[in-house]
């Protein structure tokens, strides 16, 4: 039986450039990505993602802007990631790194998709954007998409 688990992912994005960070250690440790991780127990999605914002990157921001929601399956595996993708335009702090991110700026046309995860390279356009999302892959291992569906939608 599959069963799932909440995720959130944050990109912090201001004219031009994106942040990323350089995961350390862990799931997708060596790759590029937004800040994120799992929901616990008595926090909202949203919550979770402030939450992890913070840990990871040293930022505070008003205002989430949820702009997709992706659901990842490995295949021989059975937990499903239900990765809920959240966009800020403002921030407050300076990016600073953590145990388990290392912050830095990407610009928008030069974002290191080949060090990131393989989804990643779909669906940032839709996000730098501004564009809403849903989307399913199915991942052989960290690095071959052997199926998926992405859409545009209204409201996530
Ligand atoms: P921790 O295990 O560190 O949270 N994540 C993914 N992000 C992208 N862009 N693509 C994927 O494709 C991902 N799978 C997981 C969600 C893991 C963090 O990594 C994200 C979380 O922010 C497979 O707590």
């Amino acid at each position: 039986m599959l069963t799932s688990k909440l995720l959130t992912l944050v990109l912090v994005v201001q004219p031009g450039r994106v942040l990323l960070g350089m995961k350390k250690r862990g799931f997708g440790a060596g790759k590029w990505n937004g800040f994120g991780g799992k929901v616990q127990a008595g926090e909202t999605i949203e919550q979770a993602a402030h939450r992890e914002l913070l840990e990871e990157s040293g930022l505070t921001v008003d205002k989430l802007d949820k702009i997709g929601n992706i659901k990842f399956e490995f295949i021989g595996e059975t937990e499903i990631l239900d990765v809920h993708i959240f966009r800020a335009d403002s921030f407050h702090g300076e990016p600073t790194e953590s145990d388990e991110m290392r912050p830095q700026w990407f610009d928008c046309d030069k974002i290191p998709f080949s060090q990131m995860w393989a989804d990643d390279m779909l669906w940032f356009p839709l996000m730098l954007q501004r564009k809403k999302f849903l989307g399913y892959f199915k991942f052989q291992g960290h690095d071959l998409i052997v199926e998926h569906k992405l859409q545009e939608v209204n409201e996530v």
